[in-house]
């Protein structure tokens, strides 16, 4: 035997044995090796050589690079990349520039695909069979080599693939609320990934990694800095550097997006003022727009949050958000460049109720904004609480583009410790039906444009990445960044489709490991509710950094009334919600008269909006029979024993996973439980206050007293300033 043997034998022990320990960096892009050795080798045998079109561009080489790798681990084959087809069972990426195309694939299948779409087909050729990957454009030969890999990590069948796909919405946005400094506002899982100081010449492969990611699920864009933006980041300087992120993100099919603050003319500019109005402030834009162009030659545009939570904005000019969004639509439409312009307004001088302001003030500018504007509208008309109403702006305004934004970082549900998978609650705001154009228009259908206008449409996601290895904090919460791709992608997908693909991609497919995650996961969102905000109750965190229970919040810990909790629970000894009928604020009066009905009545408003809606008194009689105050004690001991259920769950895969990821996920529940007492505890403490009624059976009480809650500071808290 050659002495070389048993070294070549330990190092691949020693490959295998880090294989094993997973820190979780790879996503769910692992491509190890397929489990089941017949399924393997039936892959394997159908797949003999990659076929890409001559001279492909760079999206394409991506799709081809891509494939390698893919069949490289999971096959553990080199499968060799030539131009044109010599074998049987070659893997062809073509367009219908391809004449051949023209005579399998049909129009109709063509024209569904779309401009980003794919079409996947298995065909018998010439005796033996071909895989086609054919797209119109390059963009969409790259999402369908990635859904390939994907079908492939499933573990399908290829022998009958036959499937077009595209997406439903244009641009499918991450938001990254990214700081200049690396600091992420909301951010839980360590600091920015750019890193401007280094940037434009030492560039971090993390770049790559991170686009390909967007790439794999079918992103097609990211907005890089904060809402809270900072003007510096359209000055020359960084703008270069803005271009280095570009020329990463671009094989990728991803394009940047910036932040623009409203007082940059002022700021970076010289100018005395920011008015829209005012042709020199115009004039800035333009030239600002051309430069950022020169640049960035496929910029896709602005996000701009104004007049909101102090940022400046137009009307510091008594000029309407219209004016301000208009202006810059000006500039950037010579380019198709679009501008997202946020909805997310609640004035400091306004004492109406916080959640009707932002039809207010938007409402009346339906039909002012340019074809390039799309205003930008949370799911709730709150701020991303565990549950809210879906926002009814999103029925306010017929003649305005509308898009979604989503808040993938945990920002109220728990941050990067508890587990709490998105996709269930995006799924009820994604088929809220607006009943604005009669019964069917869902919110879907408004952000898609199928319900009104086309084009452009958005939907954005406000990204939970950071530097932190496995990218997202909690590993679990790689599902979230999952789910809003997919569902950017396709929003009739399942939640349990979401989830059952992503386990799998991740952990593989033991069936008792899918089965117990996918529950995990399926119920989490909800157990969050229960231990934070059930039946409706909202906005009752801490202050500031928002990670646990404050419902004692009021004036004195907030600086105004809408940032307290106590303007949103409103406890007192006859009861506790916030009433928003006719006999209340009358927020209800902003719905279709369909929702007006069933929210609008005590009786038929469901449990879980209850409190949104109404104000309750402690003996209300609820559905289960049980006077409010017991079924509110029982809902957060329900989300304790729930998050216990978890633990038990996640300990019995222990045999089945390896140590490095079982270990993470369970230190991570262990903390969850004590957050879970914590908000129990905390929350039914004080408002015992109020209702002065006992817990009832099978509510474990309080091990200190409330002053222990509400004397507890947290500092240093990561994604707050
Ligand atoms: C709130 C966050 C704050 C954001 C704001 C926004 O607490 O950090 O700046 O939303 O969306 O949820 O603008």
């Amino acid at each position: 035997m050659s002495p070389i043997r048993p070294i070549l034998a330990l190092l691949t022990l020693a490959s295998a044995l880090t294989l094993h320990a997973d820190d979780g960096y790879r996503l769910w892009l692992r491509y190890d090796p397929v489990a089941d050795a017949a399924r393997r080798a039936a892959y394997a045998g159908t797949i003999s050589e990659i076929v890409i079109p001559e001279s492909a561009p760079p999206v394409v080489a991506s799709a081809r690079d891509e494939l390698v790798t893919g069949f490289r681990g999971l096959l553990g084959v080199e499968v060799p990349v030539v131009a044109q087809a010599t074998r049987d069972n070659a893997v062809i990426l073509a367009t219908p520039r391809d004449p051949w195309i023209a005579a399998i694939i049909s129009e109709a299948d063509l024209r569904e695909a779309g401009v980003e779409g794919y079409i996947l087909r298995r065909i018998a050729h010439e005796g033996g069979h071909r895989t086609l990957i054919v797209a119109n454009r390059p963009q969409g030969l790259l999402y369908g080599a990635f859904a390939l890999l994907r079908h492939l990590q499933l573990g399908q069948p290829l022998e009958k693939l036959n499937l077009v796909s595209a997406p439903k919405i244009q641009r499918r946005l991450l938001n990254h609320w990214d700081d200049m400094n690396r600091h992420v506002e909301r951010g839980y899982a360590g600091f920015s990934l750019w890193e401007w100081f280094y940037l434009p010449e030492i560039r971090s492969p993390r770049y790559r990694d991170y686009a390909r990611a967007l790439a794999s699920l079918g992103l097609n864009g990211t907005v890089i800095t904060n809402v809270n933006a900072n003007a510096q980041i359209l000055t020359a300087p960084y703008l270069a550097k803005v271009a280095a992120l570009a020329q990463e993100f671009r094989p990728w099919g991803v394009r940047i997006y910036l932040t623009a603050r409203f007082s940059a003319p002022i700021e970076i500019g010289g100018l005395k003022t920011a008015d829209p109005l005012d042709p020199a402030v115009a004039a800035w834009w333009q030239d600002k727009v051309a430069e950022i162009y020169r640049a960035i030659p496929d910029f896709g545009g602005f996000l701009v949050k104004a007049n909101s939570e102090g940022q400046p904005g137009p009307q510091d000019y008594k000029r309407t958000h219209a004016d301000g969004a208009n202006l810059l639509a000006d500039a950037l439409q010579p380019y198709n460049g679009i501008v997202m312009w946020r909805a997310f307004v609640y004035s400091p001088e306004n004492n109406e109720d916080r959640v009707k302001q932002a039809v207010t003030e938007f409402g009346p500018l339906d039909g002012k904004f340019r074809q390039n504007v799309i205003v930008q509208i949370k799911n709730g008309p709150l701020d991303f609480m565990p549950r809210e109403p879906f926002s009814p702006l999103f029925c306010a305004m017929p003649n305005t583009r509308l898009a979604a934004e989503l808040q993938i970082t945990q920002e109220y549900l728990g941050q990067s410790i508890d587990l709490a998978f998105l996709a269930p609650m995006w799924r009820e705001v994604l088929d809220a039906d607006t009943y604005a154009n009669g019964k069917g228009t869902t919110i879907a259908s408004v952000v898609d444009g199928s319900a009104k206008l086309q084009h452009p449409s958005v939907i954005a996601g406000v990204a939970n990445t950071g530097t932190d290895r496995n990218w997202t904090g909690h590993l679990l919460a790689q599902a979230n960044w999952y789910a809003f791709g997919r569902l950017a992608w396709d929003h009739q997908l399942a939640s349990e489709k979401i989830a059952d693909e992503w386990t799998r991609l991740t952990f593989g497919h033991d069936e008792t490991v899918v089965s117990t995650i996918n529950k995990m996961l399926l119920g989490s969102r909800e157990t969050v509710v229960n231990y934070s905000m059930p039946l409706g109750l909202t906005h009752i965190m801490a202050e500031g950094h928002h990670y646990g229970p404050g419902p004692w919040v009021d004036l004195k810990g907030a600086g105004r009334p809408d940032w307290t909790s106590v303007y949103y629970h409103k406890a007192a000894a006859d009861g506790i919600g916030f009433d928003r009928t006719a006999t209340g604020s009358n927020a209800l009066a902003q719905y279709a008269p369909e929702w007006q009905k069933l929210w609008g009545n005590l009786e038929t408003c469901p449990e879980n909006l209850l409190l949104w809606f109404h104000r309750v008194p402690w003996d209300h009689k609820m559905k289960s029979g049980r006077p409010l105050w017991d079924e509110l004690c029982l809902r957060y001991q329900q989300g304790v024993d729930e998050v216990r259920a978890l633990r038990r769950d996640w300990d019995s895969l222990k045999d089945r996973l390896d140590a490095e990821r079982f270990t993470h996920v369970a230190q991570r529940l262990a903390r969850q439980e004590k957050e879970a007492i914590h908000w129990r505890d905390a929350c039914l403490l004080y408002f015992q206050q109020f209702s002065k009624r006992p817990l009832p059976a099978g509510v474990e009480p309080a091990a200190q007293p409330l002053e222990h809650y509400t004397s507890q500071i947290l500092r240093n808290m990561p994604g707050h300033r």
